[in-house]
């Protein structure tokens, strides 16, 4: 490892101990960025890097609710408020068993990155709750949201944060959290993105995380004058992302052939096409089932306890959770010959599975480029409150298909290598310069 990068690090490790994901994500952006800013003195002097990695402002909480039984149940709330440099704080809200300070706090500092990507003005952040919604009734989950913003809402507003769904947030979650927001304060307003399409929400914005992973990729695939015709398309997850990943990866005329959960995967070799995807909506939004039933409706393989990464495919979109594919995973890809992976989920590859995507030259797309669709149609849906006007669903489809290219561009104007792009290099470059530039601009805050 570069020196630079190692001292960087003890500082790191030392202020943030025993957060692993945080520094995971933390020395990724600063292996990019170090030879940069040894080039560009200003942000050194300035301790650009040192201080994006602080968090502006962490909040921890309590939230006490009650279960269908009449006991009481007790969770942790967070919110990470990264960076407001270029906008308010802005991303997502994760509830999930797993939550604790080093993933949210992976997570908000990624969102500095990505959200800066999306060319729209929107600052990091990131919140949740160990909650976990799985098995828990529509009425539970009412009384935990409202509870979790019984304290949020004195941190959060349209012009200071405004979170959204990830993992285990949906449309049903933010609506209990609207609403308790709109009566506590008395005020409807843009304070969450994700929401429904009669009290604010955007055309496309379920579908943008998916479309857009889709879209990076192809992107990619045309710098090597590739299309995603007959494409076979490894997916793993079977939420949100990984749905309309589907549908798109249909769409443009590739073969999805695998969905995932945290119980195992199913294998469709015929692929999963429009009407199988039907099922899997119904599955999982409405039913909220396991994946395992596709396979006994269909009469497929499912592997109980894997990933998908074993399956012979030109194409990969991890779109489940973080470190989802490690290096042997990766080594497997490769060696079935599959030459693009783009990343729907957040660091869903180990830093040994990208070091041997980019060793093999492969098409890597990072999360905090491929998946930005998701918070840059967020945007867009904050505009549209702004306005007090909704979009077409073309138009919204539109402007996220142009961001998308405009990633792109940015990827491979400060990560071009010869005549290759290493887009982890472009999307952390890309992603900071305008963030440090306006940290600059604003003085020691
Ligand atoms: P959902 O809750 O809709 O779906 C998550 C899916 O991933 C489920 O199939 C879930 O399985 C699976 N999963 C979650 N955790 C694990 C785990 N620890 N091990 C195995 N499988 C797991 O979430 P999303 O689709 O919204 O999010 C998926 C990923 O995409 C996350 O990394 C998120 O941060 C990222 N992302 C989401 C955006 C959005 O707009 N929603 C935007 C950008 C990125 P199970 O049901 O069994 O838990
Ligand atoms: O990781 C992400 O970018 C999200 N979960 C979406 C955030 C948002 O504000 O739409």
């Amino acid at each position: 490892m570069d020196k630079n990068v190692e001292l960087f690090m003890e500082g790191i490790i030392q202020r943030n101990p025993g957060e692993k994901e945080f520094h995971q994500a933390v020395q990724e952006v600063a292996e990019s960025i170090m030879p940069f800013i040894n080039k560009n003195p200003k942000y050194k002097k300035a301790k650009i890097l040192e201080r994006i990695a602080e968090p502006e402002r962490v909040i921890m909480f309590r939230i006490p609710w009650m279960d269908d039984s009449g006991e009481v149940q007790i969770n942790r709330g967070y919110r990470i408020q990264m960076n407001s440099t270029i906008g308010p704080y802005k991303g997502g809200l994760r509830f999930h068993p797993s939550v604790n300070l080093s993933i949210l706090k992976f997570l908000a500092f990624e969102q500095v990155f990505k959200n800066s990507l999306t060319t729209l003005p929107m600052g990091g952040g990131k919140g949740g709750s160990n909650f976990d919604p799985k098995g828990k009734t529509d009425n539970e989950v009412m009384r935990f949201c409202q509870s979790f913003m019984a304290e949020l809402f004195r941190h959060i507003g349209p012009n200071t944060d405004v979170p959204a769904g990830d993992i285990g947030v949906g449309g049903r979650e933010i609506g209990f959290l609207f609403g308790q927001y709109k009566k506590i304060r008395n005020e409807f307003s843009g304070i969450l993105t994700g929401k429904a399409l009669n009290w604010g929400g955007s055309l496309i914005r379920p579908e943008a995380t998916g479309y857009g992973c889709v879209y990076f990729a192809e992107e990619m695939m045309k710098t090597r004058k590739e299309t995603l015709k007959g494409k076979i398309c490894t997916v793993s997850g079977s939420g949100n992302v990984a749905q309309y990943t589907v549908e798109k990866l249909n769409q443009l005329g590739a073969k999805p052939v695998t969905l995932s959960d945290s119980n195992g995967m199913i294998y469709d070799p015929d692929g999963i096409d429009d009407k199988k995807l039907e099922y899997v909506m119904e599955l999982k939004n409405v039913r909220r089932g396991r994946i395992k039933e596709y396979a006994e409706k269909y009469g497929v393989t499912y592997e109980e306890g894997k990933r998908p990464w074993h399956i012979k495919c030109d194409m990969a979109f991890p779109s489940a959770t973080q470190n989802e594919i490690n290096k042997s995973e990766a080594k497997k890809l490769v060696d079935n010959g599959c030459t693009c992976v783009s990343e729907g989920a957040n660091m869903p590859s180990e830093p040994d599975a990208i070091n041997v995507f980019i060793n093999a030259k492969i098409l890597y797309g990072p999360g905090k480029a491929a998946n930005a669709g998701g918070v840059a149609t967020s945007g867009l849906e904050m505009s549209q409150n702004s306005l007090k006007l909704s979009w077409s669903r073309e138009e919204v489809d539109e402007r996220l298909h142009n961001i998308m290219k405009s990633i792109h561009s940015s990827c491979v104007k400060y990560g071009k290598e010869g005549n290759i792009v290493n887009y982890v290099n472009g999307a952390n470059i890309a992603g900071f310069v305008k963030v440090a530039d306006a940290m600059l601009d604003q003085g020691l805050i």
